[in-house]
């Protein structure tokens, strides 16, 4: 059986405990103990100049190689190139996307260190899975080392459509790329299909099969694949002894009234402005239910070193508390706003106690809060998922949830009006449909689609 070696911007390390990690590093770690292989990125550390001295680990069955990077290199590759022109431009915000040459050549310089540094790790028959867009060059910089094993790449954000996409200086370099891939996955349709509009129209790729592109003289399969949660893992947690602890004390502080939840990193992507805006506009037009509800907002800040995030942590302070100003009283808060993070158990403890799970990102790739929310619920009593139809996620739970136009303040207040009053029997038949699709698309199973593809490459 073939070896695999997944590399990625960073490394996730098995807990000895088993303890609480992100489906994606658990879904990755079960991949790599299947296959033997290993998991190859940036410690996370930075150092004067680049080594390329590796560092093994190897815990729980899995081999870790992990490389420090200088700080310049951080600067233009990740906090650069990746965080402030890639991350932005995939979620159509071109207003805030910087476009520097010295980003662009930092980013490529990085990729091309890993392709030097993970080369010699490289056996014969091993299948190399790349991951997301920090290392969109990887494939190409290893096939001009001479690699001619398999090699994949999973995409965990939107791919922008072509017209968006155009504005990067080097859209057409970084697009071509992918052709040294033998795989590319997505999460949906639309992602992939605005891939191959750009493939096919602005470089002139050619479909040769359904699904197969072909420019000069290179396949890539393109592939649809959601990402799951570990769904299982998230239903035992939710029926921990921390969960019941944490849903009880949800339950006992809302006394008596609704909670709405909503759980992202902080984020311009995740729509939280706009939420707090269509919360607001709930208050405003349903006086009567002001004192009934709440809004619990966990927002973990994120990437504080790039401006956009530190700005957006300001306006939604302000926004909060300008709500709260507004509509508080002395018995009641319309907005909790929460800055820290969670253990998984202590978070299904809080989906379950939520009769709503707000989750409205203006741009998201999939979007994992949304499918924990559902997976956490009580199934003789579920809360509602409120969805914007803009998260990937939309395409898997169209018929469970609640789909919404986040830009839409009338639209979010309808919706969360609508869930409020929903009788019981309409929230279990939406729930029974939403929790087939997180039972079955898991994060085994998304893993197991693309490996598959991957497999039946020709090597
Ligand atoms: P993210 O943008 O990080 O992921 P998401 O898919 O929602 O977004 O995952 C966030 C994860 O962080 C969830 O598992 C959530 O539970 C956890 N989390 C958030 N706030 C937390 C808190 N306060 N405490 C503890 N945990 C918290 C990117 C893409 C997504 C895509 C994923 C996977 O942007 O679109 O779904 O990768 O491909």
């Amino acid at each position: 059986m073939s070896r695999l070696i997944i590399i990625s911007n960073r490394v996730s390390t098995p807990s000895p405990s088993g303890g609480a990690q992100g489906g994606l590093a658990v879904a990755l770690q079960a991949a790599l103990r299947e296959y033997r292989g290993l998991w190859f990125g940036w410690s996370g550390e930075t150092t004067e100049t680049f080594t390329g001295h590796i560092n093994f680990q190897r815990e729980a069955g899995v081999t870790t190689a992990t490389v420090d990077l200088e700080e310049q290199d951080v600067d233009e590759y990740y906090n650069g190139y990746a965080n402030r022109t890639l991350w932005p431009l995939f979620h159509y915000r071109i207003d805030i996307a910087e476009y520097e040459r010295g980003f662009a050549g930092g980013y490529q310089r990085v990729n091309d260190r890993f392709a030097d540094t993970v080369l010699p790790l490289i056996e014969p028959d091993d299948m190399v899975w790349v991951q997301d867009y920090h290392m969109f060059p990887l494939g190409e910089a290893l096939r001009g080392r001479g690699v001619k094993n398999r090699i994949g790449f999973f995409l965990h954000i939107p791919w922008p459509p072509r017209r968006l996409l155009a504005t990067l200086p080097e859209a057409a370099e970084l697009t071509r790329t992918m052709f040294a891939y033998d795989v590319v996955g997505f999460h949906t349709d639309e992602w992939l299909e605005s891939f191959r509009d750009f493939a096919v129209h602005e470089l002139g790729a050619v479909e040769e099969q359904p699904g197969v592109l072909r420019l000069d003289g290179r396949c890539v399969r393109l592939v649809t694949a959601p990402i799951g949660i570990d769904t299982a893992a998230f239903v035992d947690a939710s029926r921990s002894t921390q969960a019941r602890l944490s849903y009880r004390r949800m339950r006992d502080s809302a006394d008596g009234r609704d909670m709405i939840v909503g759980v992202d990193r902080l984020d311009y992507s995740k729509g939280l402005e706009e939420r707090f805006l269509g919360y607001e506009r709930f208050l405003q037009e349903h006086p009567e239910e002001r004192k009934e509800v709440f809004l619990l907002q966990i927002a973990p800040p994120s990437r504080g070193s790039v401006e956009s995030y530190q700005r957006i942590r300001t306006s939604l302070e302000a926004l909060a508390g300008r709500i709260n100003g507004a509509y508080a009283d002395v018995d009641w808060v319309p907005i909790r706003y929460v800055n820290q993070g969670y253990p998984r158990d202590v978070l299904a403890g809080i989906y379950r106690a939520a009769r709503i799970g707000l989750v409205t990102p203006l741009r998201d790739g999939m979007n994992l809060v949304a499918k924990e929310y559902v997976a956490a619920q009580d199934p003789e009593d579920p809360g509602v998922l409120l969805l914007s139809r803009f998260a990937g996620a939309a395409a898997q739970m169209e018929v469970g949830a609640v789909l919404v136009n986040p830009y839409s303040a009338e639209e979010m207040s309808d919706a969360i009006m609508l869930a409020l009053k929903m009788p019981r029997e309409e929230r279990i038949t939406r729930w029974r449909a939403l929790m087939d699709n997180v039972a079955k698309e898991d994060v085994l199973w998304w893993r197991q689609c693309f490996t598959d593809a991957l497999e039946a490459v020709e090597a």
